[in-house]
């Protein structure tokens, strides 16, 4: 019982920051992404009762510890769907450098749900497979969708109605995005950390919750329009208030290094001079660009010239879940 699937990234134009259920994480806020075709995850399950365990390799390199628990936890939750206890055995291979800060998480839980529940034999509805996916990595739940989704917040305890659905596919808008990798490294804190001690402790957190409604019809209005500075704006506005919230969390943080804010600096610069561009920054100190593609050469060659950015991994907008 063998199934394979790909799945790609994406980028939030409206983050995902925070959770009202952390088990079968459900979020406290509605999020937006963008599938992107630069960076996906390949991943093939096969089902066999000669396996008397999990196992989990990432690009040919067999792994344990809490990185194989999170892939037994998940395919836990795909077995008592389809009401079998059959062990696995999992590879995987990342077409995300790690160092181009896109969490492998988005793509590589897509990929394993995809291809784990088409190996036991369920035949899931895309919202399904989507609600499925979300109990691995929130945001993995955006990327079984191409181009533009939304994942809905829902209401529900039990997490049925938290999913995403598709806004406009990849062939709607050729919106493009820059990935500006920094050369320093800073100590990390993950976006699972960083969202809790957020919503536990930050009295802006109130503030982030209060403007998404609003942001989120503003940018499925520009999404429809093709209107580029309306998602751009947006887009910038919403990764701003986000990382506001970091501040007041108790102990604080950032996820902001020096050069990042250079990058941002940058990019005010070149719409200032008539380039149209737009920041977006994920919870990490690398910053992703939103430009169109006429644009591409004068972008990149600026980005490139900022002192402390290492790479600059250029994308399009990326297809859903594919089976292969
Ligand atoms: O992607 O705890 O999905 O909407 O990237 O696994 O559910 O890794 F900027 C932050 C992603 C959060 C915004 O969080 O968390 C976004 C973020 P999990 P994720």
């Amino acid at each position: 019982m063998k199934a394979t699937a790909k799945a790609h990234t994406n980028i939030a134009l409206i983050k995902y920051w925070g959770k009202r259920n952390e088990s079968i994480i459900l979020p406290t806020n509605s999020s937006l992404s963008l599938t992107l075709d630069g960076f996906y995850t390949t991943t093939t399950v096969d089902f066999s009762e000669e396996y008397t365990k999990d196992q989990f390799t990432l690009n040919e390199r067999p792994i344990e510890g809490e990185q194989l628990r999170r892939v037994t936890g998940f395919l836990d939750l795909i077995r008592q769907h389809a009401g079998k206890s059959l062990h696995a055995a999992v590879h995987s291979v990342n077409e995300v450098p790690t160092a181009a800060g896109f969490a492998s998480s988005a793509s590589g839980f897509a990929a394993l749900a995809a291809a784990g529940s088409k190996a036991i034999g369920l035949d899931l509805p895309e919202r399904e497979l989507s609600a499925l996916t979300r109990q691995g990595s929130g945001s993995a739940c955006r990327s079984i969708y191409g181009g533009f989704a939304e994942w809905e917040m829902g209401t529900k305890e039990d997490g049925s109605d938290s999913y995403a659905v598709p806004i406009a596919p990849a062939e709607h808008w050729d919106l493009r995005v820059a990935a500006v990798v920094l050369s320093s490294k800073m100590k990390k804190v993950s976006s699972r950390t960083g969202m809790k001690r957020t919503v536990e402790t930050s009295p802006f957190y109130q503030g982030w919750l209060d403007s998404i409604p609003a942001e989120m019809n503003q940018i499925k209005e520009g999404i429809k329009e093709l209107d580029f500075e309306k998602v751009g704006e947006v887009a910038e506005a919403n990764c701003l208030k986000m990382h506001a919230t970091t501040l007041g969390a108790n102990p604080p943080f950032t996820y902001w290094h020096d050069t990042t804010m250079t990058v941002m600096e940058t990019v005010r610069e070149m719409r200032e001079k008539g380039i149209p561009a737009y920041f977006t920054i994920d919870a990490g100190p690398n910053v992703k660009v939103l430009y169109l593609p006429e644009n591409e050469e004068v972008i990149k060659n600026t980005l490139r010239t900022i002192p402390g950015v290492a790479d600059i991994r250029l994308s399009r907008p990326g297809q859903g879940v594919t089976y292969l």
